[in-house]
């Protein structure tokens, strides 16, 4: 029997091995993602004990965990956005919560110039064009957008923003940025809304985490700004642009083209979306290599063992103030 027995729970459709390990090592019963039943398994039996749930960015947390587990102390996630996980409302009840920042910041702004150079330079387009015989018929393929050397706007510079900078200073791009707060010793210049950044960009990317603001932050004046010639690039959250101007605007030619890692309603993606050829649509895979996901679960790992063994998470979120 683990020593962790009754102390450790999981959400359902956590990355397999990771589950493996939570059921062999903290002998760690499955609770379903949604909402949940204390007078079900495995509440009926652990609800009273269990201290950690470990969970992801993608299950979150139910808020009616919160209230069925008056043992809880922690939440474990794996991925670093917690937009699915009620932060405030935990600290308020003493439960800290962690995440897995670093280890997958070069994943998601390599994604994220990955998305830019296809939409600009129209790259999945062409290879449609060339697969269904457009080179063939003696043809040319259209002229695309020039990346290299292009004003680029990024809305939120934390860690994947400023790796996402650092590479597009690589292209010879002019970066910009805006975020909460001007942040202190980089060489880019502040612009002080989202909308003076779109103004001022031909490609703006969105490296911001969704937040419980109620209108996005890229909404439909900030995506006329960009204009026919500009590009939109997401690999935040869904929620920090409206999907509905974004439709309109790319159907109409309002907006020149996007690459999109996220989703207002995922894994729902606008059937108008998938019909464009301006836009390069992606799962939601930023993160997604062998590499990096086998460090985030690793980064999980050590964070279920540092809380069990010492009572203090490695990367816990800062609950910040508003
Ligand atoms: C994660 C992500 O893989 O880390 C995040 O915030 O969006 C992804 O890269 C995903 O959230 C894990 O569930």
């Amino acid at each position: 029997m683990s020593a962790a027995a009754g102390r450790v729970l999981q959400t359902a459709g956590l990355k397999p091995d990771l589950a493996r390990t939570l059921s062999a090592e903290f002998a760690a019963p499955v609770l379903p993602a949604g909402p949940v039943d204390p007078h079900a398994e495995p509440l009926a039996s652990y609800g009273a004990t269990a201290e950690v749930v470990v969970t992801s960015g993608r299950l979150g947390l139910h808020p009616s965990a919160l209230e069925a587990l008056p043992a809880l102390r922690a939440v474990v996630s794996f991925g670093v956005g917690h937009d699915t996980i009620d932060v405030a409302a935990a600290a308020a009840r003493g439960v800290v919560v962690s995440t897995t920042p670093d280890v997958l910041t070069d994943c998601v702004a390599d994604t994220a110039v990955g998305l830019a150079l296809d939409a600009m330079r129209r790259l999945s387009a062409a290879d449609r064009w060339v697969r269904a015989g457009g080179w063939d018929s003696g043809r040319d393929f259209p002229l695309a957008r020039r990346l290299s050397g292009a004003r680029v706007g990024i809305l939120g510079l934390g860690r994947i923003g400023r790796a996402i900078a650092l590479r597009l200073e690589a292209f010879g791009c002019r970066v910009s940025y805006h975020n909460r707060r001007p942040v202190p010793g980089v060489p880019y210049a502040y612009a002080a809304s989202p909308l003076a950044l779109a103004s001022s960009v031909d490609l703006l990317v969105v490296a911001a985490a969704g937040g419980t603001a109620a209108a996005p932050l890229v909404g439909r004046a900030e995506l006329e700004a960009l204009g026919p010639d500009g590009f939109l690039v997401n690999v935040g959250r869904g929620s920090v642009v409206d999907e509905t101007a974004l439709v309109d605007l790319l159907r109409s030619g309002g907006l020149g083209g996007a690459g999109l890692d996220v989703y207002a309603a995922e894994p729902h993606v606008p059937e108008a979306l998938r019909t464009l050829d301006e836009v390069v649509l992606l799962p939601h895979l930023a993160s997604g290599t062998v590499e990096t996901r086998a460090d985030m679960a690793r980064l999980v790992l050590e964070n279920l063992r540092t809380w069990l063994a010492e009572g203090r998470l490695v990367t816990p979120v800062h609950v910040s103030t508003p």
